[in-house]
């Protein structure tokens, strides 16, 4: 054999190893790996704790640490985007085995999403999404564990159209601008109302998912429009603050204005059976269990579908009452 061929031949085996070493190490353009562990030390960022559905989904992933003796590196990035994106990257810096992330908006947290996969430490992302055309579940980051939230939005859709034969002046109340339950909240029940010439929105402005942001916007909103028959809050917390604008104005919650919300927190509930709140489309905030299993589950090299949707359920007057003690 010529000793150029005999060259080529060792320079392919060489690259063909040093492929296989890098995506072993998760390095490279490959997924990063996560090894088979008794234990792990594992990082959430959280984006905030501006209300119960955030303070349920942290109590549930620090609950789920504890009972599988995970070490947890926990932060919150108080509404701060930016802060997240550093958050995360000090995660990378203490070394943590793998990385849980719920990302404030779809866009700003991409880079915090590619220092993990270039550091070689797998993400996953946890009750929010990224922005699709930037970051790849399954390339970028492990997959996506939350809700269907373009499905919720329809839900609550149909349940409008449903109550109100297909009339209603409507006045939507949307989550934190830029992140994906906010977007995709809107694009599901938006889409349900253009097919009904009776339904219009007049007005659509963020409360940012809180209960008292949501009541001084329902309140403006009120009385730019008073024509309005309807209110669509993205989360309860604004929902309930919309119900305290309302009456606020001198109308009845439930009577002069229906309401239609999403989460399924225990004052949803409660509003629901106080007869306030019309319905809600539930949001599972007890992520630890889910979140953890999936990590195990990829560390034993089991195929991890892109997104795993939880299941969630549809509350109104007819099962609220029987289902508000194991709410949150
Ligand atoms: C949805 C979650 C949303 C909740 C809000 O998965 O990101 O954020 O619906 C929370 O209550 O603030």
């Amino acid at each position: 054999m010529s000793h150029f061929n005999r060259r080529q031949i060792l320079l392919s085996a060489m690259s063909i190893t040093a492929v296989a070493m890098t995506s072993s190490m998760g390095m490279a353009d490959g997924l990063p790996k996560l090894a088979v562990k008794k234990t792990y030390k594992v990082g959430f960022a959280q984006t905030e704790s501006n209300n119960p559905w955030r303070l349920a989904q942290t109590a549930s992933m620090k609950a789920e640490a504890e009972k599988l003796g995970w070490q947890l590196v926990y932060t919150d990035a108080a509404g701060s985007a930016a802060k997240q994106v550093a958050d995360v990257n000090s995660m990378i810096a203490q070394g943590v085995d793998a990385i849980f992330l719920s990302p404030r908006e779809e866009k700003p947290l991409i880079p915090a999403v590619m220092a993990a996969k270039k550091a070689g430490i797998p993400l996953f992302l946890i009750d929010r999404g990224v922005d699709a055309s930037l970051a790849k579940a399954g390339v970028d980051y492990v997959t996506f564990i939350g809700s269907d939230f373009k499905l919720e939005g329809e839900q609550a859709g149909d349940w409008l159209v449903k109550t109100t034969g297909g009339k209603a002046v409507i006045i939507e109340l949307e989550g934190s601008t830029g992140s994906s339950p906010a977007n995709d909240r809107k694009k599901g029940f938006d889409d349900v109302i253009a097919k009904n010439p009776g339904m219009s929105i007049v007005a659509s402005q963020t409360g940012d998912f809180n209960r008292d942001k949501g009541r001084q916007v329902a309140e403006s909103l009120l009385q730019a429009h008073p024509e309005a028959t309807v209110i669509y809050a993205h989360n309860d917390e604004m929902a309930i603050g919309a119900i305290s604008a309302i009456e606020a104005a001198g109308k009845v919650p439930g009577k002069d204005i229906l309401i239609v919300s999403i989460d399924g927190e225990k004052d949803g509930l409660q509003a629901i059976i106080d007869g306030k709140l019309g319905a809600t489309v539930e949001c599972n905030p007890k992520f630890g269990p889910a979140a953890y299993a999936a990590a195990i589950a990829y560390a034993k090299g089991d195929a991890i579908p892109p997104v795993m949707t939880n299941k969630d359920r549809f509350f109104d007057a007819n099962n609220a009452k029987a289902s508000i003690a194991d709410s949150y």
